[in-house]
């Protein structure tokens, strides 16, 4: 990496890289185009993408990252004058991973194959990689959808929500999560190691390229209805649910860490109100129910925040989420042994209570008890023994994540 060129001025992040001089012989620019049968508007992409690269003088090449097309695509694809990858694992995300790795371009521009997209604008893409962005997203609602261009569906409903939600969960600077048509610098690529193999690739590229701080600008651009006669790969309640399922996996700060703290929070003020004797409101009065339900949500809640902090370890590890300082510091503390001992003393005191019940029914020669009485010490002990039990299990998980190995 270096910083030799010059910094645009409004970088949302910094970590600058790929701004290298081109190497002798080595071309600027690649278009990879996923396809999967576009037979009808194959041609008139790579004419347009072509068309951009001579206007406007640049070393570029055009590569079609085909899945195995039974329409002539690759055919018609090698008389316009374009490259053609064949990428055997299915996949929208698959075949452009192909089709980028198989680029001998510096920079990439990605797009579609139907038509929907106009290759002519990627120049504005290039002179902002020249910049020095890393990746430069088109922005459909910036520029603008033409009539028939996007279904309402995913105008109003899924677009908008799973981009605030990616800007939301990985403060994403670009505005078009899902946009198709964006570039950026292979090597900046590179260092994503993007591995999904669906749709969600579009997401996964953008929220990496956000967690490594990269350098991410966006551009207005137009979508234009698709120019072929039948309907689109895209599948929106699945394709819309696996890149809302990607997001949640990497960051389960809001789905399970937010809501599980809230559960123990709420949960833990419940207890301490009814642990000892009933709680009255007015004329309510709040007992042994709501202690039960009350330990519950201490339970629960103990059970998400634990259960979100072991993904995120997971993600953090396999570096398919963003890095977490926060558990950095955790990890300096936590042991397996740590984790093993807090588990044992809250089973213990769990123990403790029910011990307690026991020797009051001892003393009534374990005759019938006052139940609003006796069942106090039942549920706190129960409770607290599946907390602590909880916290055994989530520390071999933890351990077994590999957080102590280095
Ligand atoms: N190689 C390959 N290309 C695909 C696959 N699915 C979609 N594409 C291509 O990806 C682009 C976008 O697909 P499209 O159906 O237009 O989806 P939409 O624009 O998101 O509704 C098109 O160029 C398709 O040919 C696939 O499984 N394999
Ligand atoms: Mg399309």
């Amino acid at each position: 990496m270096s910083t030799s060129s010059a910094a645009p001025q409004s970088a949302p992040v910094s970590t600058p890289s790929s701004q290298i001089e081109p190497k002798p012989g080595e071309l600027e620019v690649s278009y990879v185009i996923p396809c999967l049968n576009e037979a009808e508007t194959l041609e008139s992409c790579i004419r347009a993408a072509r068309g951009c690269l001579e206007r406007n003088g640049l070393a570029g090449e055009v590569v079609i990252a085909d899945n195995g097309s039974t329409d002539g695509s690759q055919q018609i694809a090698t008389r316009a004058g374009a490259r053609v990858v064949s990428v055997t694992r299915r996949g929208y995300g698959a075949a452009l991973m192909g089709g980028i790795e198989a680029a001998r371009g510096r920079y990439v521009i990605m797009g579609d194959a139907d038509m929907s997209y106009d290759f002519g604008e990627g120049m504005t893409f290039i002179n902002k990689l020249r910049e020095g962005y890393d990746l430069v997203m088109g922005n459909r609602f910036l520029g603008g959808i033409k009539p028939g261009a996007m279904p309402w569906k995913n105008r109003y409903i899924g677009n908008p929500i799973l981009s605030f939600i990616g800007r939301l969960l990985f403060k994403c600077p670009a505005r078009d999560f899902h946009c198709g048509l964006r570039a950026f610098s292979k090597d900046a690529y590179q260092q994503l190691g993007v591995r999904t193999t669906g749709m969600e690739f579009a997401s996964e590229m953008v929220i990496k390229s956000t967690c490594r701080g990269q350098r991410i600008t966006e551009v207005p651009i137009f979508l234009h209805p698709d120019g072929r006669s039948r309907p689109p790969h895209l599948r929106p309640w699945r394709d819309g649910w696996r890149h809302l399922r990607f997001m949640m996996v990497l960051s389960p700060r809001w789905t399970l860490f937010m809501p599980g703290l809230a559960l123990l929070l709420l949960g833990l003020v419940g207890a301490g109100l009814v642990a000892l004797r009933p709680y009255f409101v007015g004329g309510v009065a709040f007992d042994v129910n709501s202690l039960i339900a009350a330990g519950f949500a201490v339970l629960l809640g103990y059970m998400w925040i634990t259960t979100a902090i072991a993904m995120r370890i997971h993600g953090v590890i396999t570096e398919i989420g963003p890095p977490s300082h926060r558990l950095q510091s955790l990890f300096r503390v936590f042991t397996l042994e740590r984790g093993l001992i807090a588990g044992g003393v809250l089973v213990t005191a769990g123990l403790a209570f029910i011990a307690s019940l026991l020797a009051a029914w001892a003393k009534v020669d374990f005759g019938a008890m006052d139940a609003s009485k006796a069942v106090r010490p039942m549920i706190i002990g129960s409770i607290l023994i599946a907390l602590g039990a909880q916290t055994v299990l989530m520390s071999f998980v933890y351990s077994m994540l590999g957080i102590r190995r280095s």
